[in-house]
């Protein structure tokens, strides 16, 4: 039998490339999915940040988007339907030294997985957190989902839907505990990318919504703003992201935004046209669940042990002493 010690995964400090990060697993999308732009900008996060995969996690829930754990070669864990959330959190409390990154679609984070979302923004533990939002369940082929913008014709809207959408900055910003709330769209691969890594290099929970292409089933939906730039956003500032002179040039409308103004940033949300892109909001100070709850001090491994033998006590029969 092998010792015990050889069993033990060995870690590497070395330099990976970004087909280290690949999996074996060729990706099932659409061709012209927003999936695909995602899953590369993560890939080059994990090069360009020197991730290990071997203490690298990604986290998802149930539809198309949460697909992406398996695509990359790193730790994974394919959740049920809207429960994400507490599942990397779980993940990062045990394992503070983990990356953990989490891949959550409309339906899973925003209806199903909605209180989960609310809270985890409260709880502020340190994840990355992207929404895939193509305003439709893509996986079960078109059924509306909360940010289905009014009148989309689906399986359970036959005759277009009536709600409002919610809006999920919007209502990101107004939890209390929230400290990192930004949007990114799949079309713009750069600036996904700048997003994603301010994302993660922030300490704490970062919440990014991307709005993402779904071809198959809501076809042409973001065309309007590809084909006009002018109807783009870009939001600048040290303390978030900074837009690129050569990016600058092909989306000319680039406003300074301090990350640190909420108020600002509540506006900023509310615009839908043009469609803002960058930090909205950014408090590296709030304080995160993992701090106050003094983790490593609950869970060494002298008082699980002692945790442990005092339960069992509770249920030994004590030989009778004279
Ligand atoms: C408890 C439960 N309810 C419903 C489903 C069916 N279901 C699977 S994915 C999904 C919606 C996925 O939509 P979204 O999160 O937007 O992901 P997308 O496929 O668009 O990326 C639903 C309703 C399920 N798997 N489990
Ligand atoms: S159905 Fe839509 S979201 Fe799902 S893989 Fe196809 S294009 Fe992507
Ligand atoms: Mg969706």
């Amino acid at each position: 039998m092998m010792p015990l010690a050889q069993c033990v995964l060995r870690t590497s400090d070395q330099h990976h490339d970004i087909a280290d990060y690949r999996s074996e697993l060729m990706p099932r999308w659409c061709n012209g999915c927003g999936d695909n732009a995602i899953l590369t900008a993560m890939q080059r996060l994990c090069r360009d940040e020197g991730l290990q995969p071997e203490r690298t996690v990604f986290v998802s829930g149930i539809g198309c988007s949460s697909r992406l754990p398996h695509y990359m070669n790193a730790y994974g864990f394919h959740g049920t339907h809207g429960r994400a959330l507490p599942i990397a959190e779980g993940v990062k409390i045990s394992r503070p030294d983990l990356d953990v990154f989490v891949s959550t679609g409309d339906g899973d984070c925003l209806s199903i997985g909605a209180a989960h979302w609310l809270h985890a923004l409260r709880y502020n533990v340190d994840l990355t957190v992207l929404l895939h939002d193509n305003h439709i369940y893509g996986l079960t082929k078109k059924q509306a989902s909360p940010t289905s913008p009014r009148g989309t014709k689906s399986n359970t809207t036959p005759k277009g839907s009536i709600l409002a959408p919610l809006n999920p900055l919007s209502v990101s910003l107004g939890v209390d505990g929230a400290s990192f709330i930004a949007q990114a769209v799949d079309w713009i691969p750069d600036l996904l990318y700048e997003v994603i890594r301010a994302a993660y290099r922030h300490k704490g929970l970062s919440f990014v919504r991307i709005l993402q292409r779904c071809p198959e089933f809501m076809p042409g939906m973001f065309d309007p703003w590809i084909q006009d730039p002018k109807r783009m956003l870009l939001l600048s500032h040290p303390a978030g992201v900074t837009v690129p002179a050569a990016l600058a040039k092909v989306y000319p409308n680039v406003r300074a935004h301090d990350p640190s103004d909420r108020a600002a940033a509540r506006a900023i949300a509310d615009e839908e046209d043009p469609i803002p892109v960058g930090i909205l909001y950014r408090d590296p100070a709030a304080p995160r669940y993992e701090e106050l709850r003094h983790a490593g001090e609950l869970r060494t491994a002298d008082r699980i042990a002692r945790g442990l033998a005092a339960e069992l006590d509770r249920f030994t029969i004590w030989p009778e002493t004279a």
